[in-house]
């Protein structure tokens, strides 16, 4: 087979696949398969009106929990540890290779788990929270991150948010989790793995790169403020997938000062804002943070990003599943990173819930 030369231009006309630098995975795009007729239409789930105190949710303020303990009157933000942590802190280490083969293998698996409730208000979302108000989530996750990680024996703290009945959260009232490992799970150490190599190769960093690239083709920026920057990245898997990337080479979020920590809760505003708008429902997602790993190394490499990957693909109801090919081979998708971004950037940052 001869060797043509692909363009950025012509990519969009035949399917190819594009690379995920982070991970090193590739995806298949197939473009042509989204000329089928986009509807856009709004289908608006059936869903009861959220109240502003549930007496039967486990996370709004003076409530009890499902182990009997009652939550404070909290008035802003409120974390516990989880109670049914899927990590316990670790006493020694430990490890099983039966008959030495690397075929039966396990290691003990040391941590803690963290909820975070955003809000003592059952009804709102980071979408409708005030940028002050996110600020206070993001100080108290830098603050939780700082701690977690300063433990013997956590060397990774992975901060996340399920949001929606459709990702498997059990519960609507605004909360995210923090799980701090003692290994590096798998996601944040392909990513570790990467960026340290793409620092040795280039004497540079991966994120800080590639923003630039996509600061000048404009195409797959989503929305921007003075430090963050949320895009479609070129190799995005899931629909309408979002990388939110600090615009200055940060490595965590204790090291965000409070300019950028304001950024930070104004683009998660603006964001879920968006989101939320392209259905006009309250848009299901899972989302985290990805910061340096926490064992005591600087960690130069490290560049501080968030994932959005919501499921959704042409309405409220219609959601992409990652079946088939996708849990065999590979990932694909049919409309495109740019396609996906312009569809985002089209949509208001006002709520759509203060139009009506
Ligand atoms: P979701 O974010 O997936 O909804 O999970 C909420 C977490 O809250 C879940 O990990 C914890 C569950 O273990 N939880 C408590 O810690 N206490 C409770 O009383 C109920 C739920
Ligand atoms: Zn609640």
């Amino acid at each position: 087979m001869t060797l043509e030369t692909l363009t950025l231009e012509t990519l969009n006309r035949s399917p190819h696949r594009r690379l995920n630098p982070l991970t090193g995975e590739w995806v298949l795009v197939s473009p042509e398969r989204a000329e089928r007729p986009w509807r856009g239409q709004v289908e608006r789930s059936a869903s009861a009106k959220p109240v502003a105190y549930d007496p039967n949710c486990y996370l709004c303020p003076g409530n009890e929990r499902a182990r009997g303990v009652r939550n404070p009157n909290y008035s802003t933000t409120f974390v516990f540890t989880n109670d049914f942590s899927a990590l316990t802190p670790q006493v020694a280490d430990a490890r099983l290779d039966y008959c030495e083969r690397g075929l039966l293998v396990a290691e003990r698996e040391g941590g803690t788990c963290r909820v975070v409730c955003f809000s003592p208000r059952h009804d709102l979302t980071l979408a409708q929270m005030s940028v002050e108000e996110i600020t206070a989530v993001v100080d108290l996750l830098a603050a939780e991150s700082g701690q977690l990680g300063s433990l013997p024996d956590v060397n990774y703290v992975q901060i996340f948010e399920n949001r929606g009945e459709m990702m498997g959260c059990s519960n609507p009232h605004p909360h995210g989790q923090i799980w701090a490992n003692h290994t590096i799970p798998n996601e944040p150490r392909k990513e570790q793995d990467l960026q340290l190599a793409y620092t040795q190769k280039h004497k540079s960093c991966l994120l800080c790169d590639y923003l630039e690239l996509e600061g000048t083709a404009k195409e797959r920026i989503v929305c921007e403020n003075a430090h963050f920057t949320a895009l479609v990245p070129f190799w995005a898997v899931w629909p309408f997938e979002v990388l939110l990337a600090s615009k200055n080479h940060a490595r965590d979020l204790l090291s965000l000062d409070q300019l950028a920590r304001s950024d930070l809760a104004d683009i998660l505003k603006r964001l879920t804002t968006r989101y939320d708008n392209l259905f006009e429902i309250s848009f299901p997602y899972s989302m985290g943070f990805h910061q340096a790993p926490t064992g005591g190394e600087t960690h130069e490499e490290w560049h501080f990003h968030a994932h959005f990957y919501p499921p959704l693909l042409r309405s409220a109801t219609v959601r992409k599943f990652m079946v088939g090919y996708e849990m065999l081979a590979a990932p694909q998708r049919d409309i495109t990173a740019e396609w996906a971004a312009r569809t985002l950037r089209q949509v208001s940052e006002t709520h759509y819930s203060l139009r009506r």
